[in-house]
């Protein structure tokens, strides 16, 4: 059962700039261990609208169920002082070598807002010369709708790219690990991740690099790495973008639960071999999973599932979410301690 290994935090004994992740549910009270400071929270709060600020933490409220009834908070934390700020429509936090922000737009232009926000953020990141991004997290509503008779997720990708371009951003080179996947409801939210120190770009041979996809998936290609490999100051961090039941370029197992649940799992296999993760262990490394499911149905026969197939000592947050391709049913990312 995973029941009780899901509010543990990955062990781990990092020095001086560390980053550390901890999935909560929503009763627990954050308690900061002494000498941590906390970078941000995502808030996986459902239909409920109530306002959990943390005072100047960076927050995140996500329209997003929470699965399960457990976990249902996400926070980072680091062992350097922080100080808080907010830049236009983002709050963020600063330590010597992290900046960690949550954007919030009104998502109604879903391209026009994008670009907003990412040549927003990147402005931030170079501004505060907090070194490059390294994960970005995105959430907004009707992602598989139609806008202006193009599909808001391409909408999005088009945003993106177009900043990035203008900022000056490389676009196959240097590209965080992200997310994109959809919420029931309101605002545009996009969650970032930037730090100083050395990072290495994996891709995954058993799928088609994103930035590469042709046209076909929409007029500019999403701009994201399939996985970053972070190297902080007291140990690696491998963080693992949404990956899905995609091979090459092409969506497989289309409406199919269990086998997206199983080509997912390879996706995710292929990719860890790939950064160099060691091999002790059936994953290797301590690992937090982060599984997004279209439909809440669909929970007990994914838990079911990865219960049989990922390491048990592993904790996962569950939430729904709608992925960027209709057929799909389920995405997964993770973070590995290395
Ligand atoms: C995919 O592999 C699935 O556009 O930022 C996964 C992770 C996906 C990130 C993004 C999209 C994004 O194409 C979708």
């Amino acid at each position: 059962m995973l029941a009780n290994t899901w509010l543990a935090p990955p062990a781990q004994t990092l020095e001086g700039g560390a980053l550390s992740q901890v999935y909560l549910s929503a009763e627990q009270a954050i308690e900061v261990p002494s000498g941590q400071s906390l970078l941000g929270v995502m808030e996986h709060a459902g239909g409920i609208s109530k306002d959990q600020r943390h005072g100047d933490v960076p927050t995140a409220l996500l329209t997003m169920n929470a699965l399960g009834g457990h976990a249902s908070r996400e926070v980072w934390l680091t062992d350097q002082p922080v100080r808080y700020g907010t830049l236009g429509e983002i709050r963020y936090a600063r330590s010597d070598n992290l900046l960690f922000g949550v954007g919030r737009y009104p998502a109604e232009d879903l391209e026009q807002v994008t670009y907003q926000a990412y040549c927003d953020l990147t402005q931030l990141v170079h501004s505060s010369e907090a070194g490059r991004l390294i994960r970005l997290w995105n959430y907004f509503p009707g992602i598989n709708e139609p806008q202006n008779n193009l599909e808001c997720y391409r909408r999005f990708c088009r945003g993106r790219h177009n900043a990035l371009t203008r900022m000056g951003s490389g676009l196959s080179q240097d590209l965080p690990a992200a997310t994109a996947v959809g919420s029931s409801a309101g605002d545009f939210w996009v969650i970032f991740l930037a730090g100083k120190g050395a990072c290495r770009q994996v891709e995954n041979p058993l799928q088609m690099s994103a930035f590469h996809y042709p046209p076909i998936h929409g007029p500019r290609s999403p701009s994201f790495s399939r996985a970053v490999r972070y190297s902080s100051p007291g140990g690696d961090l491998l963080f693992i973008s949404g990956t899905a039941s995609i091979r090459g370029h092409e969506t497989v197992h289309g409406g199919d639960l269990v086998g997206q649940c199983l080509t997912t799992v390879e996706n995710l296999r292929a990719l860890l071999k790939q950064a160099g993760t060691n091999d002790s262990g059936p994953w290797g490394n301590r690992v937090s999973w982060k599984v997004y499911l279209r439909r809440e149905g669909d929970f007990e026969t994914v838990r079911d599932f990865l219960e049989q197939t990922l390491d048990p000592a592993d904790p996962i947050l569950y939430v729904t979410g709608d992925i960027c391709r209709s057929s799909l049913l389920l995405e997964i990312e993770g973070l590995v301690h290395l």
